[in-house]
């Protein structure tokens, strides 16, 4: 029995240890990364900063407030958080920390910053991401884009993959499986960018942000280099001013994205996992579905001695968009079938058969559907680990005879009939907390009926509350701007939280102002943006300002519900003609 040397442990380990091991959450790995990016920098003769900012949404929900928690730590290391009014406008700001120096006036070396947003925050962001992903990075700048994504909408409304929305503003995306590949492919993703003149995204799923484990944070112990097959161009990639959009564009297409592959290459970011020997089958797989996958072997017994038995070769991307050619190339030979395990819509699969097209003796490579066109791998939803593993599993068996694996293989057919499940007896729908103000201030008269928003009360539709449909954040009561002419209805309630007015509402109200069609905002105010954690707003907000706002922006009239009405009186700034209500008068005064 060997004897293992105890030592202290502390809770800050996870931020402070530089070498050795720390345990901690992807979150928290997050908060570490511009920590040993800075040291990096200074260790190699860089004077850098750094800036983060974002807005919050799951699986990236709590990354502010593990920030803002460690406010003093940040500092210590140049690294400034500021929380942005939404993610566009974040966006924007870190696009301005690319072009710090300029001018000749920064006070740093250079700028590595962090952008972070919920998937829908990734698509309202679209014009700043493919702007300041065109403009470049700095030298010694460079800009991840952390991108949560709730595949399966379990707490969003709509199933999100950006990977596409990246793609088309031509940012390269990093999909990292583990807390341990969030901070490496972050301190590779700055470096990516910084050599290739793009934003970097990084891939950030509820499976690897939320997971915790223990890893190893040796700073030094990612041996990156740069390129030497990579010629650039005389003027570099980086940002410049002037510049024009064509010769963005040109460099853009005809550098920045080989100079990403090139990088890719270099370090090998993609990598074979199980050589295979004399492998027949080539599995394809990427971040969460590496995870998957690794079940799936676990399931079916394989590890790295039983794939080498059945000649199954493993390769992980690291890196889905753009993917690099000639790893992928060197993986296939020899292959007469490649399965690509990738969760919701195919982005590596085609770029595989691209790659292999030209080929005379090419693998098949099967994914989305089977050998025969049938679908495989479902886009919608998220794939199951039994289904992977009973894919690889028949396709093993076309090659081999094994009992042992076909007996697995029949027990897990029958595991995976739904007809054999349990049906489900009961749905549980979420609920308001107990004492919540959206319990009251969500009703409405009878025969009116309200449309709901991005926040808590998002959830009184599923109540008995005449609330018909929802817009995504800040658009609340635009709907009605395009319903209303169309309508016999006449008005509607429109429920905004008070988090969204912030973020983006505003312009949806000066929208239907301008429209000038009749519906009744109901401005919650309950002083958080409560579904993402209770944050407080990203600036000053209060009932006397808004109502300042909103008559500035042409509301007809303002009146305040409270359950505290003798609070809001003209001595506190409420205007003389803004009447204030108790909330148990609410519904006289919606009829
Ligand atoms: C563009 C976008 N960014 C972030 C989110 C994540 N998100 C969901 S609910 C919510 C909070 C909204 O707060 P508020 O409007 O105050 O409503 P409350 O939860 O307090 O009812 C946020 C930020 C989102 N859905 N869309
Ligand atoms: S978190 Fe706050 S706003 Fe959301 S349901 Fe609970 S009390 Fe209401």
């Amino acid at each position: 029995m060997s004897v293992m040397e105890k030592r202290s442990v502390l809770l800050e380990d996870k931020y402070t240890l530089r070498e050795g091991y720390a345990f901690m959450t992807g979150i928290q790995a997050l908060v570490r990364l511009p920590l040993v990016q800075r040291e990096l920098d200074l260790k190699a003769g860089h004077n850098t900063a750094g800036y983060i900012s974002g807005y919050r949404g799951s699986p990236l929900g709590g990354y502010d407030q593990q920030l803002a928690r460690n406010k003093k730590l940040l500092d210590e290391h140049y690294v400034k958080f500021q929380p942005g009014v939404n993610e566009d406008l974040a966006a924007t700001a870190l696009w301005g920390t690319q072009q710090a120096e300029l001018s000749g006036e920064g006070k740093y070396d250079g700028v590595f910053g962090i952008w972070y947003g919920k998937g829908p925050g990734v698509d309202r962001s679209g014009d700043v991401l493919r702007h300041a992903n065109f403009a470049g990075t700095s030298k010694f700048g460079g800009v991840l884009a952390l991108m949560g994504d709730d595949h399966t909408a379990e707490s969003s409304t709509t199933c999100n993959q950006s990977e596409f929305a990246m793609l088309d503003a031509m940012i390269p995306v990093l999909n990292p499986s583990s807390v341990q590949e969030i901070i490496d492919f972050g301190i590779i993703g700055w470096m990516l960018s910084r050599y290739s003149g793009c934003w970097v995204g990084l891939k950030c799923v509820h499976d690897t942000v939320e997971a915790t484990s223990t890893i190893n944070v040796d700073v030094a112990r990612l041996k990156l280099e740069l390129p030497n097959d990579f010629n650039f161009p005389v003027d570099g990639l980086n940002i410049r001013f002037p510049d024009t959009p064509q010769a963005q564009e040109r460099r853009m297409h005809e550098f920045k994205v080989d100079a990403v592959r090139s990088f890719c290459r270099a370090n090998k970011l993609d990598r074979t996992i199980w050589p295979g020997g004399n492998a027949k089958i080539g599995i394809v797989t990427v971040g969460k579905s590496y995870l998957d996958t690794r079940l799936a072997f676990d399931e079916l017994g394989i590890d790295e001695t039983g794939a080498e038995k059945f000649g199954v070769r493993l390769y992980k991307v690291a890196m889905p968009w753009p993917l690099e050619p000639q790893g992928i190339l060197e993986f296939a030979k020899g292959l007469d079938l490649i399965i690509v395990v990738e969760e919701k819509r195919a982005l590596i699969e085609p770029q595989i058969k691209e790659f292999l097209y030209d080929l005379s003796n090419r693998p098949k490579v099967i994914g989305k559907t089977d050998e025969t066109g049938e679908p495989l791998f479902r886009t919608a939803g998220a794939l199951d680990p039994n289904h992977i593993a009973a894919t690889i599993a028949r396709r093993i068996l076309t090659f081999r005879t094994d009992e042992k694996l076909k007996k697995r293989l029949q027990e897990m057919e029958i595991r995976m009939d739904s007809s054999l499940l349990p049906q489900e007896s009961m749905v549980r729908l979420p609920y308001f907390c107990s004492g919540c103000p959206h319990n009251t201030s969500t009703v409405v008269p009878e025969g009116s009926i309200a449309m709901a928003g991005i926040g808590c009360h998002y959830m009184v539709q599923w109540m008995d509350r005449d609330t018909i449909g929802f817009t995504h954040m800040g658009a609340e009561g635009a709907n009605w701007v395009g319903q209303a002419p169309f309508s016999t209805r006449k008005h509607i309630f429109q429920n905004i939280g008070d988090g969204t007015y912030f973020h983006s509402g505003t312009m949806a109200i000066r929208a239907a102002v301008s429209s000038g069609i009749n519906i009744t905002y109901k401005i919650l105010f309950n002083d958080a943006v409560a579904m993402t954690g209770g944050q407080g707003f990203d600036g000053p907000m209060t009932v006397q300002s808004i109502i300042q706002q909103m008559y500035a922006e042409g509301a007809k009239r303002v009146d305040v519900v409270s359950d505290e009405p003798e609070k809001f009186t003209q001595s506190s700034g409420i205007p003389a003609n803004v009447k204030v209500y108790d909330r148990k008068d609410l519904d006289i005064l919606q009829r």
